[in-house]
């Protein structure tokens, strides 16, 4: 007689976040509540792979930024045993996903598919997998080094505009279009060994399910490849970025709704940390689209991630005709067949704060936010504009901008305080700027939603909350990706048919932290009144 399996009684959840700087994971209950949490920091907790905030820059061409999936690997190897150290029973988990950092991309040798589906339990995963990728280093979302294939890819649709109508955004660097499109054409051989391209999200979900994973319709969106309307790759758009014998379809595999239960753990799993074979695997996806099914933005709620990349994202009605202005619009990863999100990202964000820390607070943050506090709002008309790395929206080169209250352009400000206050100021009016544009409006009813690693910083937070003129509220953890993939686990287990919110409900639960104060409003209006023109004229100069 078969041995009968004991009940699980307490069903656990478990969710990762592949993100720039670290690999994240979080345990929750059915109800959703963080039970534990494990996390490997890229550039502390792997020094060999020499990275600096999770990336590797090229020496010579600062535009080119990469990071090595078998760094990936090697995390993943180290978060699990920090999970198995935790001392639950695994075999509770009744489902796995996760998020990754956009755009980035993942390229697996001819091969790679047998080495996934045979994996050895004996053995750590990055001893398995070192030479499953024909790209060793991976071109990741701060890339910025392939404007040209943007341009031959617009060109070939028949412009910026059809691009975004069928894809949802014009063409940009880091999208993943341009960057196959530039390994096809400077990578050739590589690229004709590649037997399937993962985006960092399919990549880390292939690994769980032992087999390559599908690239879910929403972080799928951020490739300009997929026409968001089908959910199919576009013909055009595949050839415009290779060419029409280059079998990139087949090695791109078929996109899947993120809602998908795309199978079981796989094998080595089971054995080498005891997962029930009957674990789900559940569609990973983008980061941000993450965070967005953690934070259940109602329509009047704006989203603010403050990560390696500063964020804003917002629930779409209805899908524009001709596309945003600027920024994304992306499949809903929580009804990803017939809604969309919009957003808008900004490469400059926690380490350009971490760099103004460093320079002006003795890298300390208790210090940069006295010196915050010690300027009034306004900054006595001062406006600055810092950029580490060249700027997604506005699209301007790597520097530093800084302006008094006249307009003219100065070498320093007078004082750390007027820095650091000129930084954060700065940062977030260009976000309010930018998020008006892709349909940002705020009302009385809006509220700000902020995640990410800054927004544990209620100072930063009180100049968010005052620039855009509504209250901020937060999560009790400051990484919503991770949870949102437990949001997800959820309602892709739940009855066939029921809606996210029908599941998870507004598990989202939001303390305010910060009210704007009376005065922000007339203040930041004027202000973002001459931000804008000053930006205008930096984005002609560069
Ligand atoms: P990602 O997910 O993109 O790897 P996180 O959301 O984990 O990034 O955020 C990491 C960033 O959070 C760090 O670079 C750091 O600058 C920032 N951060 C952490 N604590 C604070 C703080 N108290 N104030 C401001 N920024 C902070
Ligand atoms: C979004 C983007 C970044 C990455 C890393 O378009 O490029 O936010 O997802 O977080």
């Amino acid at each position: 007689m078969m041995e009968e399996k004991p009940v699980n009684t307490n069903p656990l959840y478990l969710g990762f976040d592949l993100s720039t700087q670290s690999l994240k994971a979080v345990v929750t209950n059915e109800a959703l509540e963080v039970l534990y949490e494990a996390s490997v920091n890229f550039d502390k907790d792997l020094p060999e792979f020499r990275t600096n905030g999770g990336v590797n820059k090229d020496e010579r061409n600062s535009k080119i930024v990469s990071a090595q999936p078998i760094m990936w690997v090697k995390a993943l190897d180290i978060v699990m045993e920090k999970i198995r150290l935790l001392e639950f029973p695994i075999d509770t988990i009744v489902g796995i996903s996760g998020a990754g950092q956009q755009h980035g991309s993942v390229y697996w040798r001819r091969g790679a598919q047998k080495m996934l589906q045979t994996l050895d339990s004996g053995k750590f995963l990055h001893d398995q997998l070192a030479f499953a990728f024909s790209v060793t280093h991976s071109p990741v979302w701060m890339d910025s080094s392939t404007t040209e294939y943007c341009d031959k890819l617009e060109k070939f649709v028949g412009g910026p505009e059809e691009l975004a109508k069928i894809t949802g955004s014009k063409a940009y660097e880091r999208f993943t279009g341009s960057q196959i499109s530039k390994i096809f054409h400077t990578k050739r051989e590589a690229y004709n060994s590649t037997e399937r391209i993962s985006l960092v999200s399919s990549f880390a979900c292939s690994i769980f399910l032992g087999d390559y994973a599908g690239i879910d319709y929403s972080d799928g969106s951020g490739m300009n490849l997929l026409d968001i309307r089908t959910k199919t790759w576009d013909a055009k758009c595949l050839e415009g970025a290779t060419s029409n014998e280059s079998n990139l379809e087949a090695k791109l595999g078929m996109p899947v709704p993120s809602e998908s239960v795309l199978g079981t753990v796989s094998n080595y799993f089971v054995e080498r940390y005891g997962f029930s074979p009957d674990c789900k695997v559940v569609a990973f996806t983008g980061d941000n689209p993450s965070s967005f099914a953690a934070m259940a933005l109602g329509p009047t709620d704006i989203a603010v991630s403050l990560g390696t990349s500063d964020t804003v994202f917002l629930s779409l009605d209805s899908l524009p005709e001709e596309g945003l202005g600027e920024g994304h619009i992306f499949a809903n990863p929580m009804s990803s067949r017939e809604h969309y999100m919009a957003m808008v990202c900004f490469k400059n964000g926690s380490l350009t704060r971490e760099r103004v820390r460093r320079d002006a607070a003795d890298r300390s943050w208790k210090i940069f936010n006295e010196l915050l506090n010690s300027t009034p709002r306004g900054n006595f008309g001062n406006i600055g504009m810092y950029y580490d790395l060249w700027e997604i929206i506005p699209k301007v080169r790597n520097g530093d901008h800084r302006f008094n209250k006249e307009g003219s352009k100065l070498n320093k400000f007078t004082s750390k305080e007027v820095e650091v206050r000129a930084l954060i100021e700065g940062q977030f009016l260009s976000r309010r700027i930018h998020a008006e544009r892709i349909g940002c409006k705020t009302s009385k009813e809006s509220k700000i939603l902020a995640t990410g690693g800054a927004s544990g910083n209620e100072d930063i937070l009180q100049v968010l909350s005052d620039v855009f003129n509504a209250p901020v509220y937060v999560q009790d953890t400051s990484s919503s990706a991770d949870l949102g993939a437990c949001y997800r686990i959820k309602h892709a287990l739940a009855e066939e048919g029921s809606s996210f919110m029908e599941v998870v409900g507004n598990k989202a639960s939001f303390k305010k932290v910060c009210d704007p104060n009376r005065d922000a409003k007339e203040i930041y209006d004027n202000m973002a009144k001459r931000f804008e023109v000053l930006e205008k004229s930096i984005v002609q100069g560069s």
